[in-house]
């Protein structure tokens, strides 16, 4: 297992690579390039500039989150192939830098979805919150405006404010797209990508749907146990695998984290664990919490047990944390909570690994 942390780059993270040297036993950082527009290949300059920015810190730079997916694939439209021409450039620089895994998501329009960025706890920190019936009653235009609003004046990971802008427009595009098309897509995509990606040794993992379930009318399919299933098995290659966020797929109660990791740890299809905890309130009503194993409703010592059970060597992150101790940062993306996150789900790993050995002997 590598623990590894997300960073957003010098200009739109406020936090220095040097505090994140300093957080025990995280040694690998999960990057990406942001300048470049979603659809257009990453240039081989601009991924060994960022990896050399990180090793020179002191760390390494071996996952990438996320190669965004243009619309235009997740519509199936004939642009598509152009861009799919990009993804397969893209992945081939990756591995030229020694890029292992790359993460990527497939929710059409939106991506992590959010009513509240700094709800209030009692403990007085603030976090991510989500509640369907408030979206119930909301154009998604004001969602759109709530969630810039929310930001802190940073960009939030996969809300880029100039496709947003036309959201109006994106919505009129999806309008008669169903679930199964949406998985034909996918398909299409992957049967594209996934050859670029065995032969480039690059392995790929798709992200769950935040939260796991239909917005806004646009069907959602990276929901469930047997919607992963039936994703890896569309290009049935090593390389089609998951992402698994506890946090993301946890949000539907309906879903066994630690056995989907068994599940799919055991067919080797997990390649990177994303791992935080959450309250689920009542069905729809959900928001994050600290990681520690009571905070919330996932167990993360039965998901750290269940990572170490199948031998995971990949990297695992801890994902969006509170806002604490007064910080002031990208919501969900500060340093203090995730740094308290990466030191637990260690302090589990390396307990769970010692009875382990003790047992052996
Ligand atoms: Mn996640």
């Amino acid at each position: 297992m590598q623990m590894s942390f997300r960073w957003y780059g010098p200009q739109n993270d406020s936090i220095p690579l040097k505090y994140i040297r300093q957080i025990p036993g995280v040694t690998n950082i999960v990057g990406a390039i942001y300048h470049i527009p979603v659809g257009e290949t990453w240039p081989l300059a601009d991924i060994l500039a960022l990896k050399s920015e990180i090793e020179t810190a002191g760390l390494t730079l071996k996952t990438v989150e996320s190669v965004n997916v243009h619309e235009d694939i997740k519509l199936g439209l004939p642009t598509r192939d152009r861009y799919i021409a990009n993804y397969c450039a893209t992945l081939k620089n990756l591995a030229q830098a020694g890029i292992e895994v790359v993460c990527y998501n497939f929710m059409p329009v939106f991506d992590w979805l959010r009513t509240d960025l700094a709800k209030p706890l009692p403990d007085g920190s603030t976090a991510l919150y989500y509640d369907e019936e408030i979206i119930a009653g909301l154009k998604p235009e004001i969602l759109v405006a709530q969630m810039e609003k929310g930001a802190n004046g940073f960009e939030l990971p996969g809300w880029e404010k100039k496709r947003l802008g036309e959201i109006k427009k994106l919505l009129a595009l999806y309008k008669n797209l169903d679930e199964e098309q949406l998985f034909a897509n996918l398909g299409y995509f992957l049967a594209g990508i996934i050859p670029t990606a065995e032969e480039c040794g690059i392995k790929m993992a798709i992200h769950p749907d935040d939260p796991p379930w239909p917005v806004f009318g646009l069907p959602r399919i990276v929901v469930s146990r047997a919607n992963l299933e039936r994703i890896v098995r569309l290009v049935d290659s090593p390389f089609n695998g998951l992402a698994l966020c506890s946090g993301a797929l946890g949000a539907d109660p309906r879903n066994d984290i630690p056995a989907m990791i068994r599940h799919f740890g055991a067919m080797g299809r997990l390649h990177f664990g994303h791992v935080r905890n959450i309250i689920v309130a009542r069905p729809g009503l959900f928001y994050e919490t600290a990681h520690k194993d009571d905070s919330g409703s996932i167990s993360m010592y039965d998901v750290m047990k269940a990572y170490h059970d199948i031998g995971y060597t990949g990297p695992i992150r801890p994902d969006h944390g509170r806002m604490i101790w007064g910080e002031e940062g990208m919501p969900g993306y500060g340093l203090y909570d995730r740094a308290l996150g990466a030191v637990y789900l260690h302090g589990l790993w390396d307990a769970i690994k010692k009875q382990s050995e003790g047992e052996k002997q």
